[in-house]
């Protein structure tokens, strides 16, 4: 064991032993940890100055109570949270989460991610997370606008454009983003740079609601074309039914290719025909219903209950954009049988450790969240830009500079990992050119 890796070895068990409790935080520590210690064995100065470990720490964490009140006038409660992880390159930048698995491990694993994320899309951007155990499932237009207006009642004075700028996550779109502003115009006067994905007439970029499902297919387009590839006939399997799954639907769709499945937290659909995109945006996006719908309204595909990786059907390529931990070892198992080459993650962290060994062990193709769905963030940032500016940009200048952005991330990532001698291990690529810039940096500014 080199002295790297040791040393390494020894700060994940001083952290299991401090975390203990926060299970998804220790699995993003556990994946990437060790992908870095080539990257150390080559920069010994890192773990002199003992760098890691300060990176691991979140520079704040703000824990609010949320009361509000339900349309039949009593009083709830939930807990809101932000996570403000890393802000030597740009302001806290990253998503809010409204469900009611949110606690402090999930939004540390988010907020860890999305340090790196932001810092492979070359952008100047630094990592933050954050949410409520708040469900929206079930809430009426109502309930959600009271909840978010005394979310942001606590969450203003914590946020700023240049600051921490929030954005939508799971639970959290347009509609959410436009109740939130509003509370904090109101609070702060108007100030677009606050958060982004707003709506397009008062800040909000184009592109910004495709971006996340768009920049994935985009990535995954530069991968198949560096192996003459495209999506061109490819039959892909999709998880998820929300923002980043319609959009990546809609793209995969554009290019050719076949969608056969998507699901939500109760079940999965099959479609055998392709996705109808028209039927499920207006199931989704306008009507906010179950999937069950989709086959009431087209009987010709097939809902199954349970989750889409049990699905047993011929796959080439693979985009799961629900949520983390969705594919386990033996959706990995059926993923190989199924004859997948590509995995592209969507999600954040949707893979288990144990199925990304087995995938990658397969030769998968295996195309990691934080490098794959960066495209979402990336244009946050370009909303940033625009808001500063006080101008808008035209849909084809943003989505061509998404698609500039992704085939720049693929290939940092591809490259990395081959200097780093992990040919084809993008994993290991996205974590180091993630890793290298925040350490360079944090160096640099002296580890305040
Ligand atoms: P949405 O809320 O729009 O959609 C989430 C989808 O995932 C829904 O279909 C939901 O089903 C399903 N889902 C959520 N939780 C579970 C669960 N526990 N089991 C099974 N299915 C579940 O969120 P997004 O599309 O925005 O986010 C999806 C993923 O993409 C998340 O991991 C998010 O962190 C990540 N991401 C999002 C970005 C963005 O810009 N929005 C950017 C980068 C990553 P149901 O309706 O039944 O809950
Ligand atoms: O996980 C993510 O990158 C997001 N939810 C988007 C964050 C953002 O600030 O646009």
């Amino acid at each position: 064991m080199s002295q790297s890796s040791q040393a390494i070895a020894a700060l994940q068990e001083k952290l299991i032993a401090k975390d203990a409790h926060q299970p998804e935080f220790l699995q993003a520590l556990e994946e990437f940890l060790p992908s870095i210690v080539p990257f150390l064995e080559d920069h010994p100065e890192y773990l002199e100055k003992n760098i890691v470990e300060l990176m691991v720490e979140a520079e704040r964490i703000i824990q609010f109570r949320v009361p509000w009140q339900d349309d039949q006038g009593n009083w709830q409660v939930n807990r809101g949270f932000r996570v403000q992880f890393n802000s030597v390159i740009g302001p806290y930048k990253g998503g809010l989460r409204f469900h009611p698995t949110v606690d402090l491990s999930i939004l540390k694993f988010l907020g860890f991610e999305q340090v790196f994320k932001n810092s492979l899309t070359g952008l100047p951007i630094g990592g933050g997370k954050g949410g409520s155990d708040f469900d929206p499932k079930g809430k009426s237009d109502s309930e959600i606008m009271r909840f978010c207006q005394s979310f942001m009642t606590e969450l203003y004075r914590h946020i700023g454009p240049s600051l921490d700028v929030p954005a939508g996550d799971i639970g959290v779109g347009g509609r959410e983003i436009g109740y939130l502003y509003g509370t904090y115009r109101r609070l702060r006067g108007a100030e677009a740079g606050v958060l982004t994905g707003k709506g397009l007439d008062y800040g909000g970029s184009l592109v910004r609601t495709e971006a996340t499902g768009y920049g994935l297919v985009y990535f995954v387009k530069h991968l198949l074309k560096e192996h003459q590839d495209s999506f061109e006939g490819k039959t892909v399997q999709v998880s998820g039914s929300g923002n980043v799954a319609i959009y990546a639907i809609q793209k995969v769709q554009e290019y050719g290719g076949k969608v056969i499945t998507c699901s939500d937290s109760n079940g999965y659909i099959v479609d055998e025909a392709g996705i109808d995109l028209a039927l499920l945006k207006e199931i989704k996006e306008v009507k906010r219903q179950r999937l069950t719908e989709y086959q009431k309204a087209r009987p010709q595909a097939q809902y199954f209950e349970g989750s889409v990786w049990n699905c047993r059907s011929n796959i080439d390529i693979a985009l799961p954009c629900a949520t983390q931990n969705e594919i386990n070892e033996d959706h990995a198992d059926i993923l190989i049988a199924n004859g997948v080459k590509i995995i592209g993650e969507g999600a954040n962290m949707p893979t288990t450790l144990t199925a990304v060994k087995k995938i990658q062990a397969a030769d998968i193709i295996y195309c990691p969240g934080k490098a794959a769905n960066a495209g979402g963030v990336a244009v946050s940032a370009l909303e940033m830009a625009q808001n500063s500016q006080r101008l808008n940009w035209s849909f084809e200048e943003v989505d061509q500079q998404l698609d500039q952005t992704m085939a720049t991330i693929y290939k940092t990532c591809k490259e990395t990992a081959e200097k780093y001698s992990h040919k084809d291990d993008l994993l290991t690529g996205a974590n180091i050119a993630g890793f290298a810039k925040i350490a360079k940096v944090m160096l640099a500014q002296g580890l305040v």
